[in-house]
């Protein structure tokens, strides 16, 4: 329903934008016009992974993107910080293997709320699942800037986790227009979709490129 909380969907994982706040400073945007970008061209669900960005700084785009993301019926989880979420009520929260597990973030965002967990193995989407989270993101898939200290999986290794993980999957790390139908085509277990940074937001325009990424997904789903 329009305007409030967001119940999860794991259809919401098929295009998922995550920003990035040395991209958005490059093409000069704020994180708000950014999300607003992806979310016209087509964005299913965002996350605001906003690393660098001051708390405060945050919490005001995070309220921002709150409203926007709302009044589009798309969800909005914020990348580890749960005292963010909590602040501008976002719809959850994603956090990795070093933060906070996400039975503890359960805990504390309470029932309703979205959470997801980043896993490289199978065992980690076992635990994912245990803690009560609600997808998992694995990655990275291929090489990517992004994300310092992040060894790739490939095909392999994402089908490994796929085929092992009893939550829905979305794949992460170097997917672009030019790579993603190859995922998709795939057809593997419990893979919903494709978390993506770079390919959207270290561009001039966010709308166009979401757009054409979501219609090359959309083409590689109605083969596979
Ligand atoms: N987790 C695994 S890879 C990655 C994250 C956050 C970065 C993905 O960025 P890009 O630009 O889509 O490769
Ligand atoms: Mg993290």
């Amino acid at each position: 329903k329009m305007g409030s909380l967001h119940k999860f969907n794991p259809n919401d994982l098929f295009l998922y934008a995550v920003t990035d706040p040395g991209m958005n400073k490059k093409w000069g945007r704020s994180i708000k016009d950014a999300v607003k970008a992806a979310i016209e061209g087509g964005a299913t669900i965002v996350q605001l992974r906003e690393k660098d960005t001051g708390t405060r700084e945050f919490l005001e785009a995070a309220k921002a993107c709150v409203d926007i993301c709302r009044s589009s019926g798309v969800p909005l989880l914020i990348n580890d910080r749960i005292d963010v979420a909590l602040a501008c009520n976002a719809d959850g929260v994603h956090v990795g293997q070093t933060d906070m597990p996400a039975w503890e973030v359960r805990e504390l965002l309470g029932p309703g709320k979205i959470i997801g967990v980043s896993c490289k193995t199978p065992a980690q989407a076992e635990q994912a699942w245990k803690d009560g989270a609600d997808y998992i993101g694995c990655g990275g898939v291929f090489p990517t800037t992004t994300k310092a200290n992040n060894p790739t999986l490939g095909f392999e290794g994402l089908r490994t986790v796929c085929s092992a993980s009893k939550l829905p999957v979305v794949a992460i790390g170097g997917i672009n227009a030019g790579n993603a139908g190859s995922v998709m085509e795939l057809g593997l277990p419990n893979l919903k979709g494709v978390a993506v940074v770079s390919a959207l937001f270290d561009r001039e325009c966010v709308t166009t490129e979401t757009r054409s990424l979501r219609s090359i997904l959309m083409n590689a789903c109605s083969k596979s």
